[in-house]
């Protein structure tokens, strides 16, 4: 009896320690739309990303191409725009928790259709947002 309640504490400790919602991926299959991605490159920094403010076309292929042109760790941090975008198959396994994490020195692609919004875009990293590392994707 004694185990059995320290479990199921166990387990709401554990859904409390989990981010506030999960994170859908959505993936098209649309691959000719996919196959014209437009290429954007944003470059992460120590601590910013470049261009912070990015303006995208709904409905568009785009491909992401992030940069970290340092050598610690940053990530892109975007869960309702990943969340409302339509993914490429291939590229659903980099976003978790509407995040792509990018090692130093490293380069992450995603291939994404947008969808209409303004959406918050931070590095998830501890202390880098508050340090400047926020920007913000706009759809129209
Ligand atoms: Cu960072």
């Amino acid at each position: 009896m004694v185990m059995r309640h320290l479990f199921i504490v166990s387990l709401v400790l554990l859904s409390a320690c989990a981010s506030s919602r999960p994170i859908e991926v959505h993936t098209t299959a649309d691959s000719a739309v996919l196959a014209n991605a437009e290429s954007v490159e944003i470059r992460l920094a120590n601590f910013s990303f470049k261009p912070s403010d990015i303006h995208l076309k709904a409905g568009r292929a785009y491909r992401l191409v992030l940069f970290n042109e340092t050598s610690g760790g940053h990530s892109f941090a975007a869960p309702d725009f990943f969340e409302s975008a339509q993914i490429a198959p291939a590229d659903a396994d980099k976003v978790s928790d509407g995040t792509i994490d990018i090692a130093g020195n490293a380069t992450e692609t995603v291939v994404l259709i947008p969808t209409t919004g303004t959406y918050d875009l931070v590095c998830g990293h501890f202390g880098h947002a508050a340090l400047g590392m926020t920007g913000e994707l706009v759809v129209d």
